[in-house]
């Protein structure tokens, strides 16, 4: 009996001591939800010296048409087209490093490897699929702390994407005779010209709930190798997570995103074929719903490492022309800093 109780009261004090540890390191940078959901890209900056290693995969599907707001059969798209695409699953595979040489100042460089997939139905009822995979475009960034305190963090994103991402990929297709040709737009990996990226993130952090506002534009310039340019993409985020204990946190957001149409045309593309590649099917309006947590490992444990993962549904998309309709996607990520 005695010694149940001393067993007991040592357990009480251990529980005491790592509660007290767990006080000095409630440090508000230091909560799960201290990190932007992870599908969210730079919300947060570091502090001098800091590093930071993310690796985040992505799938996302696409599967029936839709034009405008509408559903509409294949049927439809083949009274114009001689093919349509049916579905469009694709991966990827991303990994960021972010550095601060100041306080003021994070730098940051991403890079991904990104796989697509694309099945078929002609005109005819044959069906056939494409594929296409490599290294994205990379995209190097400066985030600049315009407000920093406990409560409330302003910063400014300014970078550029550079074109590493190939836009000469080329598959077998069947129609008329199996034929290697090079894919349409949405199959190709990069975009082909250097865009800007600018963006704006405020946070709001409490003891046990977080508040984020993003906008974030990508702006393209100039035309690429193939003739075109990709539309200009707007996007905004709105999110709030709760911190349910010192390791899990969960999140709820809400993005807007609006693409332009592309500009100019790939001249070895004939857009009578398929859908995906006439130019006039392509940009719209999407309004996502996404829902995720983020675990922060106790220090204890190891110090610095977190992983989330979130959910993307899709509430409402105004696509121009005929598209594939957006469907559920998922984002899976750790991210470790020293
Ligand atoms: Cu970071």
């Amino acid at each position: 009996m005695k010694t149940h109780f001393l067993i007991f009261l040592t357990l009480l004090s251990s529980i005491e001591l790592y509660s007290q540890k767990e006080n000095e390191s409630r440090h508000h940078s230091s909560k799960p939800g201290s990190h932007a959901p992870i599908g969210i890209m730079a919300d947060h900056t570091h502090n001098k010296g800091e590093w930071m290693f993310s690796y985040r995969y992505m799938h996302m599907n696409m599967e029936d048409l839709k034009r405008g707001s509408d559903d509409v059969p294949f049927a439809s798209a083949l009274e114009n087209y001689m093919v349509t695409p049916i579905r469009m699953p694709m991966n990827m595979h991303m990994i960021g490093v972010m550095y601060a040489p100041t306080d003021k100042l994070t730098l940051a460089l991403m890079s991904s490897y990104i796989s697509k997939e694309m099945d078929h139905v002609t005109r005819m009822g044959g069906v056939f699929t494409t594929n296409s995979s490599g290294i994205g475009d990379t995209r190097i960034k400066g985030l600049y702390r315009l407000i920093h305190k406990e409560t409330s963090k302003l910063h400014a994103e300014v970078g550029i994407s550079i074109p590493t991402g190939s836009i000469q990929e080329r598959d077998v297709i069947p129609v008329s005779a199996p034929n290697t040709v090079i894919l349409p737009y949405p199959m190709q990996i990069g975009s082909g010209t250097w865009d800007g990226i600018i963006g704006l993130t405020y946070l709001f952090e409490t003891e046990k709930f977080n508040f984020g506002l993003q906008g974030r534009s990508t702006l393209r310039t100039g035309t690429n190798d193939n003739n075109y340019r990709l539309g200009n993409q707007y996007e905004i985020n709105g999110w709030t997570s709760y911190n349910i204990n010192s390791w899990l946190s969960v999140s709820a957001r809400l993005q807007g995103q609006s693409i332009e149409t592309i500009k100019g045309a790939n001249p070895a593309l004939n857009p009578l074929m398929v859908i995906t590649a006439d130019t006039n099917n392509t940009g719209g309006e999407l309004f996502n719903g996404v829902l995720g947590f983020n675990i922060l490992l106790p220090n204890e444990i190891v110090k610095g490492l977190r992983f989330g993962l979130e959910f993307k549904n899709p509430l409402y998309q105004n696509l121009n022309g005929f598209q594939l309709k957006r469907k559920e996607s998922f984002t899976l990520g750790v991210q470790y800093s020293l």
